[in-house]
């Protein structure tokens, strides 16, 4: 895995395709948690092959709360929002992969667990929009913001899982 293109150092050229290492957050919510579904969840995105890098176990206060939610604040769900996601233990989740925002969405599937589609993981575990099990950030730059709100530089695992070498052409 060579010729590093952009400034993070994540892309690069593979076989003449542009392989472009995005990294993504997650966020199991603390109904996730309470549920007993963490192994459940993970082994969804593990499997798919996006590289763990960083994860952790935590209990979101007030502060990083609103400022994980900014985009919403004003929305009439916002207050309950904000109680919820400090309500019990997240696993906060850092992964790389080629298109991991993307990925990660489809895998998510749709805010509102009642209409997502089987297989994805709202629409396999969810019924109600306010208890939708997993956060994932929706675009590049979102993903950069939040990662930096539940991560350190130096918490990051640098390593190359061998299954990449079976993963990408
Ligand atoms: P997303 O999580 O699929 O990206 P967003 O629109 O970014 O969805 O909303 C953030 C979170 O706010 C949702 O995951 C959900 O927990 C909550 N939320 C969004 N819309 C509603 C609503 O209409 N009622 C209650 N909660 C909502
Ligand atoms: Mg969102």
């Amino acid at each position: 895995m060579t010729y590093a293109t952009k400034e993070n150092n994540l892309n690069y050229f593979e076989n003449n395709n542009l392989i472009i290492m995005e990294k993504e957050f997650i966020l199991l919510k603390p109904d996730a948690v309470q549920r007993g579904l963490i192994g459940e969840l993970i082994s969804r995105f593990e499997k798919k092959g996006l590289r763990l890098i960083g994860m952790k176990l935590i209990h979101v206060d007030n502060e990083l709360a609103q400022k994980h939610y900014l985009v919403h604040k004003g929305k009439p769900f916002f207050d309950k929002l904000v109680e919820f996601i400090t309500s019990g233990p997240v696993l906060a989740i850092a992964v790389v992969g080629n298109n991991a925002v993307s990925v990660t969405r489809t895998i998510v599937g749709g805010t509102n667990p009642a209409e997502a589609a089987p297989g994805t993981i709202r629409g396999d575990f969810g019924l109600d929009i306010g208890r939708n099990l997993i956060h994932a950030s929706d675009s590049v730059e979102n993903a950069i913001y939040e990662l930096g709100l539940y991560f350190n530089e130096n918490e990051y695992v640098n390593w190359s899982p061998i299954s990449e070498e079976w993963l990408y052409e």
